[in-house]
């Protein structure tokens, strides 16, 4: 299917929600002569400012019957019991996108690690020479690619975006992990990984799917896909598999058709395994584009990691504090525990997604010091927690910052996993991290007072 065969000049759309992809959405179905009416229920929502001036804005009203309407687009935020659910006038923007550009797409998803893969993939793309962007549920959207100078354009899709669409089929899939995430949203793990499993279910046989040999999970997705299957993960070093890759010590060894190399990946900012593992995914979603990896591989050096991931922020008196404000999840926080190599004083909690925090159990043990609890999801975890390693409710970040500074000893780190989404205390988990950094300085102010 192709551009012609989606919105058509004089269309009938309903644009469901005026954020980002909304607005996105109904500029460039306006722009192909559509009659668009772009609701939002919140009052006050959207940058009207941007707006084509031939969009119909309803704010602040329920949404309309979509039966008057040729084509829905919902914004991924709006669970889609919201509009009668998936269907063949139903589109996401980032189908739209995909069916518009001209240019390969390799799609990420995965419950963990989607934006750092992403922003390498962009990095070693660029650095080999080719056009490269990102966009999708990274905040830009994917509409926003459309008309710009590409060779390659790079998608991060949630299981919000990937739970309507239809028949978007990129060149090359990267599913990353799979953990409970979002269950409020989706009802169940099983709707949830149906959701992810969308990315691959359409491709064809020519394009590429790379898969998590690691993950269970994800390793059945191949069963889901006529794509070509690369793997990356420990398990992948053992089968027969063409194209395959995994860490080793600090490099990653990509076997190709052509034979194996080595990526070493010491001189990047690149420091915990599951980046190292984000790393291999990215590596052969290069090679399944034809690009010279060795050359992109260059590039790893000058990749500047993301904020609020496992991020060291300051080191005090030999205590080393690292903002992992974006661990929204279980999966997340458990990965940063393991990936410690220090005594932690850890601070954890905010609003919970519906998951169990037993898992953190086991990866706390041995490692986490005291575990400073804040938020609504305190108490639940601390129970969660019980006999494994003590813990302290704190009121709030600010007190939990403090109370790790009282407690830490040289050699340890405080570790901000909160495993929990921020809503309850902040507006993102950027304000969280930042927050975090904040207070951090605050205590030498506090010292120096
Ligand atoms: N709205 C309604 N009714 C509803 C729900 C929302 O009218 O029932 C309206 C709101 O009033 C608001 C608008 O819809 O004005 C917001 O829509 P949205 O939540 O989809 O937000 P956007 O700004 O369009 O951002 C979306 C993605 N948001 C979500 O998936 C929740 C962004 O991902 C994405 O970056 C952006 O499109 C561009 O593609 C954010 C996200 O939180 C980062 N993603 C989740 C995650 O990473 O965990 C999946």
């Amino acid at each position: 299917m192709n551009q012609k065969d989606v919105i058509a000049n004089g269309d009938r759309v309903l644009v469901l929600g005026l954020g980002r992809s909304g607005r996105s959405a109904a500029n460039f179905c306006a722009e192909q002569g559509a009659r668009v009416v772009a609701v939002d229920e919140a009052e006050g929502a959207g940058e009207l400012e941007s707006l084509h001036e031939a969009v119909e804005v309803r704010r602040g009203e329920p949404f309309p019957d979509s039966g008057n309407f040729d084509w829905v687009i919902p914004s991924p935020g709006i669970p889609s019991r919201r509009y009668g659910g998936p269907g063949p006038r139903v589109l996401g923007d980032i189908e739209l996108a995909a069916r518009t550009l001209c240019v390969p797409i390799v799609a990420v998803t995965g419950t963990n690690g989607k934006t750092t893969t992403v922003a390498l993939l962009e990095a070693l793309l660029r650095h080999a020479g080719l056009r490269a962007a990102v966009a999708g549920n990274v905040g830009r959207p994917a509409l926003s690619l459309v008309g710009e100078p590409l060779d390659v354009a790079i998608l991060e899709v949630s299981s919000f975006q990937l739970e309507i669409t239809q028949c978007f089929a990129p060149e090359v899939s990267v599913v990353l992990n799979v953990a409970a995430d979002h269950l409020d949203r989706h009802g169940d793990l099983e709707a949830y990984t149906a959701a992810k499993r969308r990315l691959v279910e359409a491709q064809t046989p020519e394009a590429t799917c790379v898969l998590n040999a690691d993950d269970p999970t994800v390793a059945a997705f191949a069963n889901a896909t006529r794509a070509k299957v690369s793997w990356f993960g420990a398990a992948s070093r053992t089968t027969d598999a063409a194209r395959a890759a995994w860490v080793d010590g600090n490099a990653v060894v990509l076997r190709l058709p052509g034979g194996e190399q080595r990526i070493r990946l010491d001189g990047s900012p690149l420091s915990h395994r599951h980046d190292f593992s984000n790393a291999a995914a990215a590596l052969l979603a290069l090679a399944a584009l034809e690009v010279d990896v060795s050359k992109a591989a260059g590039g790893l050096k000058d990749f500047v990691g993301l904020p609020h991931r496992c991020r060291p922020v300051a080191l005090r008196a030999g205590v080393s504090w690292i903002d992992d404000s974006k661990a929204t999840n279980v999966a997340a926080a458990e990965a940063a525990l393991r990936g410690s190599d220090r005594p932690l004083l850890w601070i954890a909690g905010g609003r919970g997604k519906g998951l169990d925090f037993a898992p953190l159990a086991a990866a706390a043990r041995g490692r986490v010091r005291r575990a400073l609890l804040i938020g609504e999801s305190a108490r639940e975890i601390e129970t969660s927690l019980a006999g494994t390693c003590p813990t302290l409710r704190c009121e709030n970040l600010d007190a939990a910052v403090r109370a790790a500074a009282d407690e830490a000893r040289p050699g340890d780190a405080v570790l901000l996993s909160p495993a929990c989404a921020s809503f309850d205390q902040f507006r993102s988990y950027a304000e969280r991290g930042e927050s975090f950094q904040r207070a951090i300085a605050a205590l030498d102010e506090g010292a120096g007072a």
